[in-house]
């Protein structure tokens, strides 16, 4: 823990560095809009998928903490990231991360022909990287932020051994994908492409190496395989033009880091123990 206390710093509302970039360069009307806001990990997801995907969007920043009647109008509970559809009329809309991701997939499949998984024609394959992505979204982001919001010290060092199991439960199943399944996709392999767990995972993955490193003193697992996964992950096109820089998330996770009241509705999940929104 940095020993400054809290500062009382806030979310920032305009991305930085090349997330800034990309965001003005989606800035012009498109047949899908992004509503997002720049330092939240849910909508990084969504962000790396387009990229990666091909698929032209209108990024479109909001406060998810203002609940804009607009934001409301696609995301029942006013949370990012929603997408707002034009291509009907009226428009439509879709909310969650992970229901987004799916939408996505299988836009591409049809248009951009850029996809996040292996073929269709290998199933067992496609179940395997839902595996992971079954783990990441259940266990270690839930990890992540419990061991963020953790005050007093005992519950910080199970909350790190909590966050680094979750990483570690991630690359055995990493390794049973090469085992047993398609090793082109997945950037756990050194030749792989991006795949849908590496999407769903590098959110938090990063925030590690940013947030948890400056409020917790999260040591990076250093060297080995899982290393040269992260330098690959984070350094790939999508990720890293999506990517604010690192003062714009140490600021914006204060408000966790202290784990002050009404943080967030994922906050208040964590304190009270109850499943994330
Ligand atoms: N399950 C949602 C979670 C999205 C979420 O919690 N987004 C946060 C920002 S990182 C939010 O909109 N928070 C507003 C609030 O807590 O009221 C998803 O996967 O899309």
């Amino acid at each position: 823990m940095s020993s400054k206390g809290d500062s009382g710093k806030t979310y920032h509302l305009e991305c930085s560095g090349a997330a800034l970039e990309t965001a003005n360069a989606h800035s012009s009307a498109k047949g899908i809009t992004l509503f997002g806001s720049c330092f939240c990990p849910f909508v990084h997801r969504v962000w790396v998928a387009l990229e990666y995907l091909g698929i032209d969007y209108k990024y479109y920043e909001v406060d998810p903490y203002k609940k804009p009647q607009e934001l409301l109008e696609l995301s029942p509970k006013g949370l990012v990231p929603a997408l707002k559809l034009h291509t009907y009329e009226p428009p439509r809309a879709l909310n969650e991360s992970t229901v987004i991701l799916d939408f996505l997939e299988d836009l591409a499949a049809t248009t951009t022909k850029r996809s996040l998984l292996p073929p269709i024609s290998n199933p067992y394959s496609r179940a395997l990287v839902r595996l992971q992505a079954d783990h990441i979204n259940r266990t270690l982001v839930p990890a992540f932020y419990r061991y963020l919001q953790a005050q007093d010290e005992e519950k910080q060092v199970q909350g790190a051994k909590d966050y680094v199991q979750a990483i570690k439960t991630l690359t055995e199943l990493f390794d049973r994908t090469a085992r047993e399944g398609d090793r082109s996709v997945g950037l756990w392999n050194p030749d792989g492409s991006l795949s849908l767990a590496d999407v769903m995972a590098v959110p938090w993955l990063f925030r590690a190496t940013n947030v948890l490193v400056h409020y917790r003193g999260f040591v990076p697992l250093e060297g080995g395989r899982y290393r040269a996964y992260l330098d690959r992950l984070l350094s790939h096109p999508a990720v890293r033009g999506t990517s604010s820089t690192d003062e714009l998330y140490i600021d914006s996770y204060e408000r966790y880091a202290y784990n002050r009241p009404n943080t967030s509705q994922v906050a208040n999940a964590i304190n009270s123990g109850s499943g994330l929104p």
